[in-house]
């Protein structure tokens, strides 16, 4: 009978549309000793669209949660073996602050008011009695995996929004908005400790003319190998940033003059030999540091790296000037 066909065919559609509501992806660590408590709570997981690494003992459970991102720790609080349940969450939160929005649910048999504060107090994030109802797992372990991929979205937002403030998409090093900040802080610390700090200035030769005779987009491809390069030979504290179109500036923390010529010459090289787009690109630049015991801006060394810049220019280009 056609009409039954289509009725069984909306139902199954329906069924599998109510079915498909309730699954969830992510990974759940998951510690219980005992393989029958154990079967009844993989399979209840495992319908929900979980992955799930069960282990037996507290302590390899703990190596994995070092060694995965898991969205949720399902744990016993009373496993054999040299660590408990209890031990085992009060590791992972000591050990593992990074790892603080990891949520936590314990499962037990003896449902008491004072282990369940002490529970809460050792970092678990929510409570299940044993023996565990489907529904109840279902709707807590739901909401906990929920709120926890629900932080993750926004701090992964969060970390979006900041490079796109911070960072030159062009170029991928940091723009001219990052840089008072940066330069604020290695500044008054070089002034405040009299640390050596250096400045180089790179303005690429002749881009004017890769332009025109390339293309606009070739010029951009230019740069951005050229940023790529200099991401690569920063060291960690040091601080690279598009200052303007295809200028681009080194603050170098801890570097005196002397470090600061070799570094502006290994740069000058290595642009020469770069070779982006097929491009014969060099740059000029101009080299600059604070002399010891005297306070500086980074205007002061700027102006003076810019007219480095300039005499370098003068000179032919492809040089380095102090
Ligand atoms: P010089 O050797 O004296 O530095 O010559 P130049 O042509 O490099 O100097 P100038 O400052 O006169 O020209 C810089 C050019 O850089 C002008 C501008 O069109 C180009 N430019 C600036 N930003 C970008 C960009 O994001 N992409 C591309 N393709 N070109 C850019
Ligand atoms: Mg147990
Ligand atoms: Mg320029
Ligand atoms: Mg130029």
């Amino acid at each position: 009978h056609p009409k039954t066909d289509i009725e069984e065919l909306f139902n199954q559609a329906a069924r599998f549309v109510e079915e498909d509501d309730q699954r969830i992806s992510g990974r759940v660590l998951y510690v219980e000793d005992s393989t029958v408590v154990a079967h009844v709570m993989l399979r209840i997981l495992e319908r929900l669209g979980l992955e799930v690494d069960h282990y037996t003992s507290a302590s390899d459970a703990f190596e994995a949660f070092d060694k995965h991102a898991y969205d949720l720790v399902v744990s016993d609080i009373l496993v054999e073996g040299e660590m408990s349940g209890m031990g085992l969450v009060s590791r992972i939160r000591e050990k593992f602050p990074d790892k603080a929005r990891v949520p936590i649910l314990a499962v037990s048999g003896m449902d008491d008011i004072n282990r369940r504060m002490e529970l809460f107090r050792l970092g678990v994030n929510d409570f299940i009695s044993k023996p565990v109802v489907e529904e109840e797992v279902v709707a807590r372990v739901s909401n906990l995996i929920s709120n926890k991929q629900l932080f993750d979205q926004v701090r992964a937002q969060r970390r979006h929004l900041y490079e796109l403030a911070m960072i030159d998409q062009l170029t991928g090093l940091y723009n001219r908005n990052s840089l008072s900040e940066f330069a604020n802080k290695s500044f008054s610390e070089a002034n405040r400790h009299d640390f050596p700090l250096s400045l180089i200035l790179i303005d690429i030769d002749h881009f004017k003319q890769i332009n025109d005779t390339h293309g606009h987009l070739t010029g951009d491809e230019v740069l951005a190998a050229i940023g790529e390069m200099l991401k690569e030979k920063c060291r960690n504290e040091d601080f690279a940033v598009r200052f303007g179109g295809e200028e681009l500036m080194l603050i170098l923390p801890h570097c005196d003059s002397e470090g600061a010529v070799q570094r502006g010459e290994e740069l000058r090289e290595a642009v020469e030999s770069l070779e982006p787009a097929g491009i014969h690109v060099t740059a000029s630049l101009g080299v600059t540091s604070r002399p010891l015991g005297r306070e500086v801006s980074m205007e002061d060394l700027f102006r003076v790296a810019d007219a480095a810049v300039y005499k370098a220019k003068e000179g032919g280009r492809n040089q380095v000037i102090t």
